[in-house]
């Protein structure tokens, strides 16, 4: 069996400055130290870090007064900075520099006098986390047919902002359609979607052309990983999300001769090796990376955590 792997698939610089923050946190402070939120959506580095000492909390009324707390990489609201400067906390901001890129959009936007509308997935943590920066209200669309149901007038000038992780594809579409119900509207080109989805949807379809079946490794509530399957089932092939190699069904790729993988921008490259062992019990393949883009992105840590 030929097996492809895309490129460029797994972490982004996003993933990696986020997980290397709370090592360096485990490091400097000792444990534990509280993560708000799972650090990014995967179930092992969660499960790696909480063995190191990292505790994870969905609520800050869970952390004792003055602990060491991480914001998650999806971002927080406003709110929750303030809760946590109530409880004196020692806070690390996780916060991909790419999703802050989006709340300072927002919030100039707002400041503007434009009624801001984002381009998101209800009840996502950064859709939440962008709605609470943003003074004043925002509207969230999530589809096409949302744009029609806005409760704001033709004319009144308006803004757009979107969630990082959505497809470049879906959005292109959505963004057209407000262009057309407003007349006075600014936001952000499409492309000016997170680099690192950009990268990934645009290697998945090339590598939805060459496979018989796409097996996508990430969790099921990874908005990017899940947009990546999305990919391949528009392309027509057969496409699977899986977080590791014991998920794997012999079923899906029995008569396949070419077996694509791709990874989540939160799926660790351990998990990749993990569903090739499992292939490599089922047949013998033969692995090959597509050419793609080498990214060679990194992001600055908070300057407490980077000596
Ligand atoms: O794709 P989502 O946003 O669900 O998050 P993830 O799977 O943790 O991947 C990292 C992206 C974090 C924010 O852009
Ligand atoms: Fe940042 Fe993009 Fe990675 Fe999200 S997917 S963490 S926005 S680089």
């Amino acid at each position: 069996m030929r097996v492809i792997l895309a490129q460029p698939r797994g972490f982004c610089a996003g993933v990696v400055r986020a997980i290397e923050i709370v090592e360096r946190a485990l490091k400097q402070y000792g444990p534990p130290v509280y993560v708000l939120h799972e650090i990014i959506h995967n179930r092992y580095v969660v499960e790696s870090l909480s063995d190191r000492g990292a505790c994870f909390v969905e609520d800050l009324s869970a952390v004792p007064l003055g602990a060491v707390m991480i914001f998650s990489a999806h971002g927080v609201a406003k709110v929750v900075e303030k809760k946590a400067r109530e409880r004196g906390l020692k806070v690390f901001d996780a916060t991909c520099p790419l999703v802050t890129k989006v709340h300072l959009q927002g919030q100039n936007y707002a400041a503007n006098g434009r009624r801001v509308i984002l381009v998101g997935h209800a009840g996502h943590p950064e859709v939440i986390g962008t709605m609470g920066r943003i003074d004043g209200p925002v509207h969230l669309v999530q589809t096409e047919t949302d744009v029609d149901a806005l409760e704001i007038p033709t004319h009144m000038p308006v803004a757009y902002v979107t969630q990082t992780t959505l497809s470049v594809d879906e959005t292109r579409g959505i963004l057209t359609s407000l262009e057309r119900r407003f007349t006075d509207i600014v936001g952000p080109d499409v492309s000016d979607i997170c680099y690192a989805t950009q990268n990934r949807q645009s290697a998945v379809r090339e590598l939805s052309r060459r496979a018989d079946v796409l097996l996508v490794v990430g969790a099921p509530n990874s908005s990017n990983s899940n947009r990546l399957r999305e990919i391949g089932v528009e392309s027509g092939v057969p496409s699977y999300l899986l977080a590791d190699g014991s998920e794997l069904d012999p079923a899906w790729v029995c008569d396949a001769e070419t077996v694509g993988i791709t990874a989540g921008a939160s799926a660790p490259d351990s998990m990749v090796e993990d569903v090739l062992e499992s292939l490599r019990r089922i047949c013998v393949i033969d692995v090959t990376v597509l050419a793609g883009i080498q990214e060679n992105v990194r992001f600055r840590l908070p300057a407490e955590l980077a000596t």
